[in-house]
């Protein structure tokens, strides 16, 4: 069975990987993700150029009755020079996404100019779109600026790139954002972040469950799965064939995972389930992905991807 995912010249020998944020601040949280046998890859904290302790906490919090959960870290992280310590040092066969989420442009430029400058061969992932970082808006919802942003990074920047966007409601928001992307050598998008700015209330004492902002957070997990799959298909639909797509949000199960490759996913991240059940997790949805592709006879996902059928 053939279980595995393509992204530039990157072969990856699994689809599956870590959702940036999710058990990847510290060297040996990556490590851990890396030494997974069933992880494709993984992605670092979204960096910082300076070290940042976050939002206080609590500030994430899994819901009740497996609908998933609601966060707002704040880009708790080590800071740029550390993950890139990490990236250039570290002996692996996986390739590597690097994620980037400067507070302004500047910072974003400055960090990408590094890398470019620097000896790292594997992927990177520009986050315009973290939902927790009081008073930053989150940028990919802002056309004109997401733009302006892409139009100066490839002024100079020629490693493979791709962009963690926001999820959008509106068709059309995905022809506008569709037509930004199209626009630039881009080798990915990554969609989506966590829905933000949701609320959820513990009921025995009627407050919020987590600190920052009045309660406020991005929610992952189940509940975020029908906005993910239109995303992800959306996207599909709308973007260049050579730009792949990484669907992240939602999955608890194999099927899960199918059902984001049926939209065109190539490949896929797991966040809030991966908190639930740590790395063995990937073990556990890439068994159950490879029985729903057994049950209809399919020998890879190739076969199924971008497939999603419709009632005509
Ligand atoms: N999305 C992000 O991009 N970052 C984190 N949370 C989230 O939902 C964070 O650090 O707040």
């Amino acid at each position: 069975m053939d279980l595995t995912g393509q992204i530039a010249n990157f072969h990856f020998n699994h689809i599956l990987l870590n959702a940036a944020g999710v058990k990847c601040q510290t060297t040996a949280e990556l490590d851990q993700v890396l030494a997974s046998p069933y992880s494709g890859s993984v992605v670092t904290k979204s960096a910082t150029p300076m070290t940042r302790p976050g939002n206080p906490s609590p500030r994430y919090y899994q819901l009740p009755e497996e609908l998933g959960s609601i966060n707002s870290m704040g880009l708790p992280n080590e800071g740029f020079a550390y993950y890139l310590d990490y990236v250039l040092n570290k002996k692996t066969d996986k390739p590597v996404f690097f994620s980037v989420a400067g507070l302004t442009k500047d910072d974003n430029l400055a960090m990408l100019m590094e890398l470019e400058q620097s000896n790292f061969n594997g992927l990177v992932e520009l986050n315009l779109s973290c939902p927790n970082v009081p008073g930053k808006p989150q940028t990919a919802y802002d056309f004109e600026a997401t733009r302006a942003i892409l139009t100066e990074v490839f002024s100079f920047f020629t490693k493979p790139l791709g962009v963690k966007l926001p999820p959008y409601f509106d068709m059309v928001h995905f022809d506008m954002i569709a037509a930004v992307l199209n626009d630039f050598p881009l080798a990915f998008v990554n969609t989506i972040n966590s829905i933000g700015n949701g609320l959820a209330i513990d009921p025995h004492t009627d407050t919020v469950v987590i600190k920052p902002k009045g309660g406020f957070g991005g929610l992952g997990g189940s509940l975020v799965k029908a906005t993910a799959l239109a995303n992800v298909r959306a996207l599909r639909e709308r973007l260049n064939e050579s730009i792949k797509i990484i669907g992240t949000g939602g999955v608890t199960s194999g099927r899960d995972v199918y059902d984001l490759v049926l939209c065109g996913a190539d490949l896929v991240e797991v966040g809030t389930q991966l908190m639930v059940e740590d790395t063995p997790v990937f073990e556990r949805l890439e068994g159950e992905l490879a029985n729903e592709l057994d049950k209809k006879d399919y020998q890879s996902l190739a076969e199924i991807r971008g497939k999603l059928q419709i009632i005509s």
